[in-house]
């Protein structure tokens, strides 16, 4: 038997660049979606060796971009995929409230497209489909914790973007026989973490701040709560995901919470200080124990219009189903983001 092909969308994702490594190491073939951009975006594959720059060709990439049916229809039938990963989007959930529409467009019509060239060009028995489903899904929460059965109630024009891609992915299962799975994934970080996200964000600017390279950082709501994991983890889920005998939709997390308070107070702790709080609401501060410095302020822009307060997964069935389990919780993920970010600026 040759190898398997697999398709990842979103390649140079922090999500689509641990999955390439993960099927390269198991022996796959794998093509790339990437973006043309007027800089490089390319950074988070650049332990890999790429199409472009080796002979090897250990990646291959494609240009292309999920908002052009063509393109993906044209892809598609190119490679021929045993797998396809759908991780392409504007994952950005504040960003989305900035540009709704767009947002719609990859998130939602991107997942449609890839399900439509399936069935279009009768790959339905040949090519497996993974979705990047969300825990963004749960929004203002029906149930805790939140497994494969809770009710959605999205809070973002992200998340209903995504429940777009949850049921459609549902819909060409049902009707159409394709063999496509939702991944409802909770938080899951890393170094390679865009720095927009508040994991990395607090993480970078705190190594700044203790460097003496800033004085402080501005962040929004302290109060929401995370189940936050470490990403290669869930990147092996999605993996599990397609390899189970059927096609079926899983909750990959921790059924660990935290507040973003919880998660600046243990980032400094990892660099050898600790944080105190002192007053209310928009003049809340953070304040560094050793020398008063007031190292977090709060700013409104961060706000959401709405937010998704509280997300605790229960990844149960993964566990029986998959033999899927967590093995990073919140204090050895933020050890591992603070030393990776710690060896990144010697
Ligand atoms: P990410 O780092 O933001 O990566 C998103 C990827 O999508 C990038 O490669 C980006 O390319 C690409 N992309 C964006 N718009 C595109 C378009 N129009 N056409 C083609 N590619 C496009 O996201 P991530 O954290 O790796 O997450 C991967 C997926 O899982 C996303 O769908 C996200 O919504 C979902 N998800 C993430 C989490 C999480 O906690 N990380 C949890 C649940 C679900 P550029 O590099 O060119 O921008
Ligand atoms: O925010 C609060 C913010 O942007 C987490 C995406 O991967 O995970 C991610 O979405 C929380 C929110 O992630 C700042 O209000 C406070 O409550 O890191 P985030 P997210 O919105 O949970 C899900 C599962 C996805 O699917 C998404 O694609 O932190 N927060 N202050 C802040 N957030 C940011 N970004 N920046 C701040 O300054």
């Amino acid at each position: 038997m040759g190898k398997k092909v697999a398709l990842i969308s979103g390649i140079t994702g922090q999500d689509g660049s641990y999955l390439a490594e993960q099927l390269l190491e198991k022996g796959y073939e794998v093509h790339g979606i990437i973006r043309r951009n007027s800089s490089d975006s390319t950074g988070n594959l650049a332990i890999l060796e790429t199409g472009y720059h080796n002979p090897l060709k250990k990646v291959n990439l494609h240009y292309g971009d999920v908002t052009d049916s063509n393109n993906v229809d044209k892809l598609m039938r190119k490679i021929q995929p045993d797998e396809v990963y759908n991780l392409a989007a504007q994952s950005h959930v504040r960003i989305s409230f900035d540009i709704p529409e767009y947002t719609a467009n990859v998130d939602a019509l991107g997942t449609l497209r890839f399900l439509e060239s399936i069935v279009k060009n009768d790959l339905v028995k040949k090519t497996k489909f993974y979705q990047a489903s969300t825990s963004e899904l749960y929004g203002e929460v029906q149930e805790i914790p939140q497994t494969e059965k809770t009710p959605f109630y999205p809070r973002s024009p992200y998340a209903v973007a995504k429940m777009y891609s949850y049921w459609i992915v549902v819909n060409y299962r049902e009707a159409y026989g394709v063999f496509a799975c939702n991944g409802i994934l909770f938080n899951h970080e890393s170094f390679r973490r865009g720095l927009s996200f508040i994991t990395k964000k607090v993480v970078n600017l705190a190594v700044k701040i203790k460097k003496g390279k800033m004085d402080k950082m501005f962040l929004g709501n302290l109060y929401s709560k995370r189940d936050w994991g470490y990403a290669p983890e869930y990147t092996e889920a999605m993996w599990e995901i397609l390899q189970h005998d059927q096609p079926e939709d899983f909750v990959i997390a921790t059924g660990e919470t935290h507040t973003i308070k919880e998660l600046v107070e243990e980032v400094f702790v990892n660099l050898g200080d600790s944080v105190r709080w002192e007053g209310e609401g928009l003049e809340e501060k953070g304040i560094l124990n050793s020398n008063g410095q007031v190292v977090v302020e709060i700013d409104p822009h961060y706000f959401r219009p709405t937010e998704v307060n509280l997300l605790i997964g229960d990844a149960t069935k993964a566990k029986e189903v998959l033999g899927w389990e967590a093995k990073t919780r919140f204090k050895d993920l933020v050890k591992i983001m603070v030393s990776d970010e710690l060896k990144s600026m010697q």
